[in-house]
């Protein structure tokens, strides 16, 4: 035992990867478990909020890119569930933690989408953060989830562009198109600040995490690059990001930014944000109303593979797959 922990020490210090058959500690693995089932359910309830107006998308060519950005979001779900694999996650179990409430799923979608605006606003804002949070995590320790994340951050970059590009349409249209976008960006900026996680101070699992080199920066380092890097584009777009204390501070060379109500993080993260109950309940709907095509599934997969049980890894697939129509339909 005490080879294998120098192994994994050494494999750690000198950053290379984690693969699924070395050993590891028990707490690194039960962390990677934690983190890519939240990040994995977080990109399928994900497709809820913008998925919702795939039927009254504007034009044509706002529908396409909405389907391919919420199928997409699908595709990263997919790949992350399959990285919790390999640690020896069971899919069909952390499905059943999701929708019994048992695993978490990010604070972001649990919001609702008044306008179109808002589905640019999450291309820019929710896309922007989730790239920066991800990037680094193309460098986490564990090998599967730093190549999943590889290709999902070049999607994610696809979104955020899309996002800004429908804002900067907008805001070149009318007054009334001009105040849905700045309506959105008024709702949805403090919830995308959130979306880091809570201050360091705060934060159980940061510690533990960074010297695993699991994260590589902080939630409020990750934070801080965030609101650096919107401050420009919001300029550009012509809109007011609406902190009043938002300024630029040369001392420190990053902008200054006011209190995030932590209480309200803490609120939507326990079970009690505005659409906490809708968005699980579509997800658990969507699940049972499933089962059948599981079970086909499963019975055609045994008899192909001559009895042989294989029924787990096809569970989550075909699952998800219907997802979307069966919330169409439900419409
Ligand atoms: N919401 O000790 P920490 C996307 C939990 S994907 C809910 O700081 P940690 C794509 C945290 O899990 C967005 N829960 O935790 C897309 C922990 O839970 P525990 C998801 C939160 O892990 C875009 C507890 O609080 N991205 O957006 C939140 O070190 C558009 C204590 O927190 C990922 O999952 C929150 N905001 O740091 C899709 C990225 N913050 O221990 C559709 C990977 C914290 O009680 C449309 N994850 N918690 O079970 C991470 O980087 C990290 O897990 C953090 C949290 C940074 C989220």
């Amino acid at each position: 035992m005490p080879d294998l922990q120098r192994h994994f020490d050494r494999t750690i210090e000198q950053d290379r990867r984690v693969e699924p058959r070395d050993w590891m500690p028990d707490g690194y693995r039960a962390t990677m478990i934690r983190q890519i089932a939240q990040h994995a359910h977080s990109e399928i309830i994900g497709m809820q909020p913008e998925g919702e107006w795939i039927t009254r998308a504007p034009s044509l060519r706002r529908k396409a890119i909405l389907l391919a950005k919420v199928q997409d979001e699908a595709g990263h779900g997919l790949y992350l569930y399959s990285a919790a694999e390999t640690l020896g996650a069971d899919r069909s179990e952390l499905t059943a933690m999701l929708i019994e409430g048992r695993q978490k799923y990010s604070s972001i979608f649990n919001y609702p989408t008044l306008s179109y605006a808002d589905v640019g606003v999450i291309g820019w804002l929710v896309d922007g953060a989730a790239i920066c949070n991800q990037v680094p995590l193309c460098r986490s320790s564990y090998g599967p989830y730093a190549r999943a994340m590889i290709r999902i951050c070049k999607e994610e970059s696809f979104h955020q562009r899309q996002g800004y590009e429908l804002l900067l349409t907008m805001m070149k249209g009318t007054a009334a198109q001009r105040d849905l976008v700045q309506d959105a960006v008024n709702r949805w900026w403090w919830p995308s600040l959130m979306m880091f996680g809570p201050p360091d101070d705060a934060s159980p699992n940061s510690a533990r995490s960074m010297a695993w080199k699991i994260k590589r920066h902080t939630n409020d380092e990750l934070r801080q690059r965030f609101v650096d890097m919107t401050v420009p584009q919001a300029d550009a777009l012509g809109v007011t990001l609406p902190d009043p204390e938002l300024r630029w501070n040369a001392e420190r060379g990053h902008h200054d930014f006011g209190p995030v109500d932590w209480s309200e993080l803490k609120r939507v993260i326990s079970g009690d944000g505005p659409c906490n109950a809708r968005r699980v309940a579509v997800r658990r709907a969507a699940h049972e109303d499933g089962a059948w095509v599981r079970e086909a599934a499963a019975a055609h997969a045994r008899k192909a593979a001559g009895g042989a049980d294989v029924e787990a890894g096809l569970e989550a697939d075909v699952e998800v797959g219907i997802e979307a129509g069966v919330e169409a339909g439900r419409r």
